[in-house]
């Protein structure tokens, strides 16, 4: 997200100033008459300053996108990351003090025209004070700004036309090991669960067919309501973006969850999103459960009540092209 520099209550108000004294300058060596230019010296100073502080607030009002117009993807983004509440807090206060240095620029160099030629001096500092303690108030306003420009660096540029799967699952089964084996995409991984933060994306080109595929962070199958913000982003995924969902269980639960739980949580999203899910019994290399075909096998308790699912195993590449088949059939969801 564009979010452009901010700048401190005092950086925005030395360079008003210092522009504003420029600007007087410039008509201090002009040709005015005499008797007019000591008025036409503080007007000038004034009105720029104003103008300086004025352009650089509107600038930043300008860029910042209209939050609501954005995909509701990027609008529960945003709202996780910083909060939407407090953002439109602080571009409202920018704003209110963008009105009130107009009010005041307005008022004042008209004073200053009108006054005695002694007077406008003072008239130029009361406004300064005025003007100062306008931009002082709007500090924290500017400081979460900023605040939510660093945390929003990173925000997934999505392709909203593409094909997407979205890869979910507990923490630690092999999410972003799979993105690695089927896309470009290179997300870290670790053998320990929350190495994945946030979103991230990889692509996959088949038959001329554009896929987007979303790595997510792991999550735990508890309530909503109990979920933290690292996983409300792969919630967040899910709801806005998956056309279908690879759903990955750890079969050999050396993931440090039993593959009950796993299972559990897999039905939890399947009931709350309702979104075709193809499941992925991943790590088949270290498994106990290997000849899971065999009726012995304890996973064959699942396949009775499943249709779509893979014996697979990311790290070594068993059952990655029947991923990939399967994946080339995905359609498209148009969402309303
Ligand atoms: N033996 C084996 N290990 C695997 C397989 N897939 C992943 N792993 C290992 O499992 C650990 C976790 O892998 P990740 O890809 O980081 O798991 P993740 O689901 O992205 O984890 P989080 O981002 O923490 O939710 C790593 O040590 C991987 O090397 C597999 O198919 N077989
Ligand atoms: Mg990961």
């Amino acid at each position: 997200m564009i979010i452009p520099t901010i700048p401190t209550p005092d950086e925005l108000l030395d360079k008003g100033f210092r522009r504003g004294k420029k600007a007087a300058d410039l008509v201090r060596t002009s040709k005015i008459p005499r008797h007019l230019k000591s008025k036409r010296i503080e007007e000038q100073r004034v009105v720029t300053s104003c103008q300086v502080i004025k352009d650089r607030i509107k600038m930043i009002l300008d860029r910042v996108p209209d939050i609501e117009s954005l995909p509701e993807f990027y609008q529960d983004y945003i709202d996780i990351t910083v909060g939407i509440d407090k953002m439109k807090q602080s571009l409202g206060g920018l704003n209110w003090a963008y009105g009130i240095i107009t009010q005041l620029e307005k008022d004042y160099a008209s004073r200053i025209r009108k006054s005695p030629s002694e007077k406008a001096s003072k008239l130029q500092k009361q406004v300064y004070g005025r003007i100062a303690s306008v931009v002082n108030k709007i500090k924290k306003d500017l400081d979460f700004l900023d605040f939510a420009k660093a945390s929003l660096r990173n925000m997934p540029t999505i392709d909203f036309e593409a094909t997407t799967v979205v890869i979910a699952g507990f923490p630690n089964v092999g999410k972003s090991t799979l993105l690695r084996q089927i896309t470009d995409a290179e997300p870290k991984v670790a053998d320990y669960p929350f190495t994945t933060k946030g979103i991230q994306i990889g692509h996959l080109e088949r038959n001329w067919k554009k896929i987007q595929i979303i790595d997510t962070p792991g999550l735990l199958d508890r309530p909503f309501l109990e979920m933290n913000d690292i996983e409300l982003n792969a919630m967040v995924a899910l709801e806005h973006l998956a056309d279908t969902i690879l759903f990955i269980i750890d079969s050999s639960e050396t993931c440090g969850y039993p593959i009950e739980s796993q299972y559990h949580l897999s039905k939890e999203i399947k009931r709350i999103f309702n979104i075709p899910m193809i499941y992925l019994f991943n790590k088949i290399d270290i498994s106990i459960n290997k000849n899971t075909d065999n009726d012995d096998g304890l996973l064959k308790k699942y396949f009775n009540e499943i249709d779509d699912y893979l014996l697979v195993s990311a790290y070594n590449g068993k059952g990655i092209d029947e991923i990939i088949a399967i994946l080339e059939k995905v359609e498209k969801i148009k969402k309303e």
